[in-house]
């Protein structure tokens, strides 16, 4: 296996696409969605511009020799073709009652994927976040059914414990994808929550290949590496053991957690100063996003973790963008939000808000600096009370450290 249980290879052309949306000097007041503050004072000292709620990064995702490379026939021969995609589900010592294999004939065609969709098909949110990786490198709208409804074609099945995922990686057996959820995880989600999935559109049209068409299994509530580019072949397995391609805590759940600033390094003393960012929405919620600015230290922003700083710190409240009143311009062309899992389908405004597994964004306004150089932190309480990095800080399972900009006030 390539890349056991380490970072994405394409960590650097995420960085420079998300470089590329950050902080921008010569912006409109139409730029910002801090017009209000904008307002407030007309000469702002540097306004971030406002990110985009659904977005998707440029980054091909991880996989050498990429299969979103393959053209025209090798395409077909790949079966990553709406036509020529077929799912497996085979046994992997447990009883299952009518494997579905390309042997037999009896593979599951995108047709019955689509079919099965008009009546158990969920339109969702989801961040897309690789475990190691700085910032999520697309926001997006999946449509799909539920796992369970595509392992109902496979009849009675029993003794099943884990549920492996296979994508098509290339023609090398060693370096098929994989990745899994356990059985419980597939079959009983709590009612309206989102089980796994296993997704055919992507942003209201075909998932594009580089984001895993045709179609692509989705753990709403799991890391990238949790969801299956390419998707082929489930394995019902006898076998607790996930045997994920990454390694780690395999089961791990997206984290609540700021994961940048976009901020000017330099400002002008007596302007109010816009920062701006995302925070991912983790399983447990967020609550708020949170402040702290400190005179610099000239540690270039590093704050051991013991340090009886954290615990002096005070913390002021930033503001989370709230849901637009009108969803047109946010949503892919022909999508209503009473569609979406999470929204109201009578009224179309979402039930919470940010919604989880989700990117939301925020904006911080700080005032009257006078000046000097300045540490700025930016950090996420979730809905269990638990502010970035906790409850679960170490790095192997997500990261979570809490970021931090330098920024120079001018006279
Ligand atoms: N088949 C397959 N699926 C895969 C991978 C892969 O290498 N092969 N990489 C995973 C990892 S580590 C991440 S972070 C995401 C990246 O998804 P994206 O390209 O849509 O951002 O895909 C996941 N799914
Ligand atoms: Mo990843």
């Amino acid at each position: 296996m390539i890349n056991q249980g380490n970072d994405c290879g394409d960590g650097v052309s995420r960085r420079a696409f998300l470089g590329a949306v950050g902080v921008g000097g010569a912006l409109t007041l139409e730029d910002a969605l801090g017009l209000q503050a904008a307002q407030e004072a007309p000469t702002p000292a540097l306004v971030v511009r406002a990110r985009p709620f659904i977005y998707t990064g440029t980054g091909p995702g991880r996989g050498t020799p990429p299969p979103h490379s393959l053209t025209g026939e090798d395409l077909v021969a790949a079966r990553l073709t709406p036509e020529s995609w077929r799912l497996e589900i085979v046994p992997d010592g447990c009883d299952v009652e009518r494997p579905r294999t390309l042997s037999n004939g009896n593979a599951i065609d995108f047709r019955t994927l689509l079919d099965l969709g008009r009546t158990h098909g969920i339109k969702f949110l989801k961040a897309m976040q690789c475990r190691s990786g700085p910032n999520p490198q697309s926001h997006g709208l999946w449509e799909g059914v539920p796992l369970r409804e595509v392992l109902r074609l496979a009849g009675k099945i029993d003794k099943v414990m884990r549920v492996y995922a296979n994508g098509f990686h290339n023609n090398d057996p060693r370096q098929i994808f994989q990745s899994s959820a356990s059985f419980t995880q597939v079959l009983d989600n709590a009612p309206g929550e989102l089980p796994v999935m296993v997704a055919y559109r992507h942003n209201g049209g075909p998932i594009p290949l580089l984001r895993g068409g045709p179609v692509r299994m989705i753990l709403p509530w799991g890391y990238g590496f949790k969801n299956t580019k390419w998707l082929q072949r489930i394995r019902l397995t006898a076998n607790t053991h996930p045997i994920d391609t990454y390694g780690g805590e395999p089961d791990a759940y997206l984290k609540t957690q700021v994961p940048q600033i976009d901020a000017p390094a330099n400002a002008n003393a007596g302007a109010p100063i816009i920062l701006r960012g995302v925070a991912v929405v983790g399983m447990p919620g967020l609550k708020r996003v949170e402040y702290w600015v400190r005179p610099d230290t000239g540690t270039n922003g590093e704050l051991a973790a013991d340090d009886p700083a954290w615990q002096a710190a005070t913390w002021r409240p930033g503001t989370i963008d709230p849901p637009p009143d009108d969803w047109t311009g946010h949503l892919p062309v022909g999508v209503s939000p009473r569609e979406i899992w999470g929204f109201d389908s009578r009224t179309g405004r979402p039930k919470d808000w940010p919604l989880r597994y989700t990117v939301a964004t925020w904006s911080v306004t700080l005032r009257d600096l006078k000046p000097g150089a300045y540490e700025v932190r930016v950090r996420s309480v979730d809905l269990n009370g638990f502010a970035q990095p906790q409850p679960r800080p170490q790095q192997a399972t997500g990261r979570a450290s809490v970021p931090c900009r330098i920024i120079t006030v001018r006279a």
